[in-house]
């Protein structure tokens, strides 16, 4: 199979919800072929009239390499069309099997340098059977990138161990600390520089880059209001629904 048709099954399955194997089960793929296959979806997307809006990093936290078993930082590409408001609704009844986490997003400016930081949620779905794939498998997949919410911008010049809490209906689910986030998330700005001139994404003025998730995780179903606080940082929520 091309990386052209890696890309239309993976864009398949997100469109249609139904979970596909995964691309290595029937062929090795090494780490360039996988990015190639992830910009080729991007640009499938693109042609749809999508917009990049920022670049997201992976397995920056110990929690998430290990729930997952995969250890490598990765790097993915976010739309405008993965974009949710603040207290927005997120449908999972259109995803796989939809998981959120709580994380830090930054603004970057004209020299991507950061400019502003926000408390986020990341809504990720893995196109695979199980959420069970391999490094390369994630990688072609866009990083399991599903939909993202950005709170209030702030400027805070210390982030390295700010309380994080996942909330549904108001009951914490999981718990983490900024600090588990590359030991702090502003070093998600020189992984990402470093991820970025590796395989061909751009940090451009206003992108957003999410840093990575600060606890493993947790699985969405319809009817919950889901919310992520950062100490310092506030708060920044969804709701699911169903249909
Ligand atoms: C891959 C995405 C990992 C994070 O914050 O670590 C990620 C996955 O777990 O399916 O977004
Ligand atoms: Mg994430």
């Amino acid at each position: 199979m091309t990386v052209e048709d890696h890309a239309e099954r993976l864009d398949r399955a997100t469109a249609t919800g139904q979970a596909i194997p995964q691309l290595t089960s029937t062929e090795p793929m090494s780490l360039a072929t996988a990015y190639a296959v992830q910009h080729a979806g991007i640009a499938l997307r693109e042609g749809r009239g999508e917009t990049l809006a920022g670049v997201k990093l992976g397995f920056t936290s110990k929690a998430k390499a290990e729930q997952m078993g995969v250890s490598d930082v990765i790097i993915g590409s976010l739309t405008d069309r993965m974009r949710i408001e603040d207290g927005g609704t997120f449908d999972v009844g259109r995803g796989v099997h939809p998981r959120v986490e709580p994380e830090v997003a930054f603004r970057l400016g004209p020299d991507a340098g950061i400019v502003a930081v926000a408390p986020a949620l990341e809504i990720i779905d893995s196109r695979y059977r199980d959420f069970d794939f391999s490094l390369a498998d994630v990688v072609a997949d866009n990083t399991s990138a599903s939909a993202f919410v950005l709170g209030p911008w702030t400027q805070l010049d210390r982030l390295d161990a700010l309380a994080v809490d996942l909330l549904f209906d108001g009951e914490v689910v999981a718990t983490g600390s900024t600090a588990d986030i590359l030991g702090d998330p502003l070093r998600a700005l020189p992984a990402a520089q470093r991820m970025a001139a590796a395989y061909g994404h751009r940090l451009r003025d206003g992108s957003v880059l999410l840093a990575g998730a600060a606890t493993a995780a947790v699985a969405l179903r319809a009817g919950t209001h889901v919310e992520a606080r950062v100490a310092g940082l506030g708060s920044v929520s969804v709701h699911t629904v169903e249909g």
